[in-house]
């Protein structure tokens, strides 16, 4: 059997923050005469903060300067963390939990791959912090998806090649990083936008059964 390595993406795959992140970004793009779309929220998952406000402004069609930049950043992040300090075990997503007890039970090795520099605070929140093997975050890594860099650490740290590992991404970013770095990608959430990934599913409780059975044939 195959030494597979599986990396899990946070916002948007073991928990429900996405919304949170358009609920922030929409009052910032508001703040700045911008009406933020969900398509264009669809480009922001998977995105750093910083890259995310670059788009908006432009998007916007106007330049700030770097102090009001920087305000808007952390205006963003204390709005946000207004929802996330509230988040319990009950926003983990359906059918997550189940799945990483699973892959855990069978040895595999489990990392979080996220861009998220509140990855440890929003773990800690849903009581998961103890599932992964590696942390790998926006704290850790300086290259944001769709670079690789974060999905090339979280394999690195678990010991497994690559082209072994198994990545969980709810983001049009986040599928073509784990793509990029040679990985086997699962899109979780609409077929029309991750339409790159090489599976997508609409949630983990399709994924459980099937899945698992097949990766234990290989
Ligand atoms: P923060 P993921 C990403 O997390 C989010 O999808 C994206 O919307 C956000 O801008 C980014 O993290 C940075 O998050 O502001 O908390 O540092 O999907 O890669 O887990
Ligand atoms: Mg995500």
């Amino acid at each position: 059997m195959k030494k597979w390595g599986f990396i899990f993406d946070l916002d948007g795959v073991i928990v429900d923050t996405a919304r949170f992140h358009f609920l922030a970004w929409k009052k910032t793009a508001y703040e700045l005469g911008h009406e933020l779309t969900q398509a264009q929220n669809e480009k922001l998952k998977g995105v750093s903060r910083v890259d995310s406000l670059k788009k908006i402004l432009e998007w916007a069609g106007i330049e700030i300067s770097e102090e009001r930049f920087n305000t808007f950043l952390e205006e963003k992040n204390k709005d946000y963390l207004e929802y996330v300090n509230k988040m319990t075990s009950d926003d983990i997503l359906p059918g997550v939990f189940d799945f990483i007890s699973k892959i855990r039970k069978q040895k595999y090795p489990v990392a979080l791959g996220s861009a998220s520099k509140n990855a440890p605070r929003i773990l800690e929140k849903v009581g998961l912090m103890q599932m992964f093997d590696t942390i790998v975050d926006g704290n850790s890594v300086t290259k944001a998806k769709p670079d690789p860099e974060v999905f090339l650490v979280g394999a690195e740290n678990l010991g497994v090649d690559p082209e072994n590992c198994i990545v969980f991404e709810d983001s049009e970013a986040g599928i073509e990083a784990a793509n990029k770095a040679g990985m086997t990608s699962i899109g979780l959430g609409d077929k029309e936008i991750l339409g790159h990934a090489d599976y997508v599913f609409n949630s983990f409780k399709e994924i459980d059964a099937y899945f698992i059975e097949q990766l234990e044939k290989i």
